[in-house]
């Protein structure tokens, strides 16, 4: 089913958008600033042994302080369209009352990407919930939910008039099954199935917002899902069966709450045992599966799923140094298996068809617009003479392009696409070692140097097509 990538040149429609995106916790730094308070990531970083090199997010990128250089530097790359998220702890730093000192943040930050114009997509929760709000029991409480609909409603005050689009979550996935299941993730919870109680919670809280603040003429809502592409190592039923399994917990759960309002049936006979179910409350599913405008897609690379535990498996949890458990409840005896593809320093395999083969599905899957929120590849950058000539992430961008053109060709609807990142940044578990910026970052001097993939990405940006 892979297909050849194209070569030659390939032309976008016009009005593409062409955006590169972050995250709070991973680039602002001033984590004691302006009333901010620890977020779960505060705290995980600051556990010995959680992050490499015991690396955290106080300063990071200094971005708090450099915001407006940062701003120009995007305009100078002719990206369009920015994608941020707001720091929780900022805005209510105990999980309630609101600090105007830190939406005034994003309220500056808005206005320098509307100078400069560039449209602002905004994140409402990309992991950094407040510690607060984790020590009355984080996703696992359903008052989180709650909450998270009242700090949405505080920005969306004080933002909505500018903000185009707006998006709720970042990888539900991650938060609920990295940071409660596998415990590679802040807040680091071990606690197996508390990572399907967490998704639904996280899930509860996009409904609500959806619920409060949707629905409205003026501005877009919509979600970014982190999938993967489940292929079986072989056609045999025990690797068939595991990568259903993995493409349920993965991919459809969340999919199907968002695009239908229901869980899929295979995904909850497979987790039944697992007791989680009760938290599911008549309603929930319905605010669930409100309507979105767009569908936020983020994509690395697809995994080749065996039934049989292998030995040298990897893959199945993030994290360098801590082995952690699997992250898929009722699938703990499912691997992934090495393929023989290149792999980026994640070692994460190099797929781009597998960007084609989500886009078309999630297209007959009935998804509104979507866009590419995230892809891109950490390498081991090396700073000549000032320059960081980085070809190999030049032409992995340029591969996972032609593969959303492809699709486009075959039917997706795709409005635009998001590098992951602008900047080099922190790396959740890998702290620093993995840069994915199409900037670098000197840490000691916070210098900026876009490399050649930012320069030529700047091309493709302004001319709409690959060379
Ligand atoms: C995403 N996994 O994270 C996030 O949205 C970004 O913040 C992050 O920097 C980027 O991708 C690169 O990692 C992920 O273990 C982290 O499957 C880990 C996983 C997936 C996504």
């Amino acid at each position: 089913e892979q297909q050849p990538v194209t070569t030659g040149a390939v032309t976008f429609p016009p009005g593409f958008l062409w955006g590169a995106a972050t995250a709070a916790y991973q680039i602002e730094g001033a984590a004691h600033e302006d009333g901010r308070t620890p977020s779960i990531w505060d705290t995980f970083a600051h556990t010995p042994g959680a992050v490499a090199n015991g690396d955290h997010g106080d300063i990071a990128c200094d971005h708090y302080h450099r915001m407006p250089d940062d701003v120009a530097l995007m305009a100078e790359l002719g990206l369009t369209s920015y994608r941020f998220s707001v720091a929780w702890p900022r805005i209510q730093p105990g999980g309630g009352e609101v600090n105007p000192q830190g939406l005034a943040f994003y309220d500056r930050l808005v206005d320098e990407l509307l100078g400069h114009g560039i449209d602002p997509w905004l994140t409402l929760y990309h992991w950094d919930l407040p510690q607060a709000l984790e020590d009355a029991g984080g996703w696992t409480n359903r008052d989180t939910a709650y909450r998270f609909a009242d700090m949405a409603a505080s920005v969306y005050d004080a933002l909505g008039d500018r903000v185009p689009v707006w998006t709720t979550l970042n990888e539900p996935w991650c938060s609920a099954f990295l940071g409660y299941t596998a415990g590679v993730h802040a807040p680091g919870r071990e606690e197996g199935a508390a990572g399907l109680v967490a998704a639904h919670h996280l899930l509860l809280g996009h409904g609500l917002v959806l619920d409060a603040l949707g629905g409205r003429d003026e501005v877009s809502w919509g979600i970014s899902l982190n999938f993967t592409v489940a292929d079986p190592i072989a056609d045999e039923p025990v690797h068939v069966e595991a990568a259903r399994r993995i493409d349920g917990l993965h991919n459809r759960f969340f999919l199907d709450a968002v695009l239908r309002g229901e869980y899929p049936a295979d995904v909850l006979r497979d987790t039944e045992h697992l007791g989680w179910q009760h938290v599911v409350r008549d309603g929930d599913l319905a605010l669930i599966g409100a309507p979105i405008d767009v569908l936020g897609v983020n994509y690395y690379h697809g995994d080749a799923i065996s039934g049989v535990t292998l030995p040298a498996a990897t893959g199945l949890a993030a994290s360098p140094g801590r082995p952690g458990s699997s992250p898929f409840p009722g699938a703990e005896h499912v691997s992934v298996a090495p393929r023989d593809l290149p792999r980026t320093a994640m070692g994460w395999e190099v797929q781009p068809d597998g960007l084609r083969r989500l886009l078309v599905r999630l297209q007959e899957l009935g998804a509104p617009t979507m866009y590419v929120t995230e892809f891109g590849a950490a390498y081991e950058d090396h700073v000549v003479d000032g320059v960081v000539d980085d070809q190999d992430r030049l032409a992995f961008l340029d591969a996972y392009l032609r593969s959303v053109r492809e699709a486009m060709e075959q039917g997706a609807d795709v409005g635009g696409v998001f590098v992951w990142s602008f900047l080099d940044n922190f790396e959740w578990a890998y702290g620093y070692d993995k840069r994915f910026g199409i900037v670098h970052v000197d840490y000691a001097t916070q210098a900026r140097t876009p490399k050649s993939s930012a320069r030529w990405y700047a091309d493709v940006a302004r001319t709409g097509s690959l060379p």
